[in-house]
């Protein structure tokens, strides 16, 4: 054996990219920070990870296990550090999760030495993706997850079946596989996200109740569920509470994102909506509030999007995609919100629980018609008018 010099060259490529600070950018807009970085991409993976180090197995020092995206984070802030459990995806196309973590939140992610293996208690599940970690009340930390298998009874290759996978930890580091999410009445499930706290004494779910693999069909939107047994855990009933709505950015379809997070007005949902294009699906960020005695009543649903994918991040794996899976809230009130573009990169931006609030409770609600919208607009610009005619600006 004999280690490869193009290792040092390639190891200090990592490191100055860890080691690289982050900033906010000239961006604007008054309800939360962006980044000029993505705080982790595919070239952030430990060389030990991608490379046989060996001259003499690897003379030409070629890569052989490729990193080809990281994306869609689950985020938990534990013991003063901030860790996202990312989802890795090989050059072979399967995911999996590894930690990385940051004293920052915004910068110095570095990705734990080896990726996450959990048991293996799943034999028909091909892929893992998208985990939201859940910091419950019960003491565990739980990972829920997209667990998707080949669908057996189709001839079509792509065909798939996805199921909401659970695991706990206390450490991120030793995990226990509970069986998968049962919905009576959805055949699939993906984006399934487990509320910090219990609710009516049981275990509460946000799920996304759909008829196949791509499409929700008549699946009607986020829904909630309640289960009594989280080591089997079974949802007979789901109920819609946040509707896809015909001409909004949730037509096509959407799902429940970062685990919400405890505001002092409500329970803070950041979500994702997807509409349908002429260049394809495009995924963008919105949010909405429920209250804090009962977390599927919706009680402050502000217009439009929140968080949207701009220049650079428009293009990827998978062009036009914003999609969160975590958020950290800290006691202090600053939020951070971990967000994938284009199924390529991860970002984060920043707010506070104040600002957040502000946006959900003030931003107007979509009046639905263009008629209205612009009657709402032109409302807003006459007070502005009025505001700058009284203090002499015009
Ligand atoms: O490619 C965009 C996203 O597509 C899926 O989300 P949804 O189930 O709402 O369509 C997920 O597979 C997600 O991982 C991916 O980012």
């Amino acid at each position: 054996m004999k280690l490869h010099p193009q290792y040092f060259v390639e190891q200090a490529k990592v490191d100055a990219l860890v080691a690289r600070k982050n900033q906010k950018s000239a961006f604007y807009n008054g309800i939360y920070e962006r980044y000029q970085f993505p705080i982790l991409t595919r070239e952030f993976a430990p060389v030990t990870w991608r490379y046989d180090l060996d001259a003499e197995t690897n003379p030409f020092f070629e890569e052989r296990l490729g990193i080809n995206a990281v994306m869609n984070s689950g985020a938990i802030y534990l013991n003063g550090k901030f860790y996202v459990v990312v989802r890795v995806e090989g050059n072979d196309r399967k995911s999996f999760f590894a930690v990385a973590e940051s004293s920052t939140g915004i910068d110095g992610f570095k990705f734990w030495d080896k990726p996450i293996q959990l048991p293996d208690t799943c034999p028909e599940e091909t892929n893992v993706y998208d985990m939201r970690l859940t910091q419950h009340e019960d003491g565990y930390i739980y990972g829920v997850f997209c667990s998707e298998s080949k669908d057996t009874t189709s001839s079509d290759l792509s065909a798939a079946v996805a199921a909401a996978g659970i695991v706990r930890t206390k450490d991120l580091v030793t995990w226990e596989h509970l069986p998968n999410l049962i919905t009576l009445k959805s055949p699939q499930q993906r984006n399934v996200v487990l509320h910090p706290e219990l609710v009516e004494g049981k275990y509460a779910f946000y799920t996304r109740p759909m008829d196949g693999f791509i499409e929700t069909g008549s699946g009607g939107g986020i829904g909630f569920g309640l289960c009594s047994d989280i080591t089997h855990a079974v949802i007979d009933e789901e109920k819609i509470i946040s509707r896809r709505v015909y001409h909004t950015i949730t037509e096509a379809k959407n799902g429940a994102g970062a685990v919400p997070f405890k505001g002092k007005k409500c329970w803070i949902h950041i979500a994702h909506g997807v509409r349908n294009t002429a260049a394809g699906l495009r995924y963008v960020l919105y949010a909405f509030g429920t209250d804090l005695n009962d977390p599927s009543k919706v009680i402050a649903s502000p217009s439009g999007v929140f968080l949207v994918p701009l220049g650079h991040e428009r293009v990827g794996d998978v062009s036009n995609v914003f999609f969160t899976n975590g958020a950290i809230a800290l006691d202090n009130g600053v939020v951070y919100i971990y967000y994938a573009s284009s199924d390529t990169r991860m970002h984060v931006a920043t707010t506070t629980i104040e600002r957040s609030e502000d946006y959900l409770f003030n931003t107007p609600q979509d009046p639905l018609r263009s008629v209205d919208c612009v009657r709402q607009r032109c409302a807003l610009i006459d007070r502005n008018t009025e505001l700058l005619r009284q203090a002499g600006v015009i």
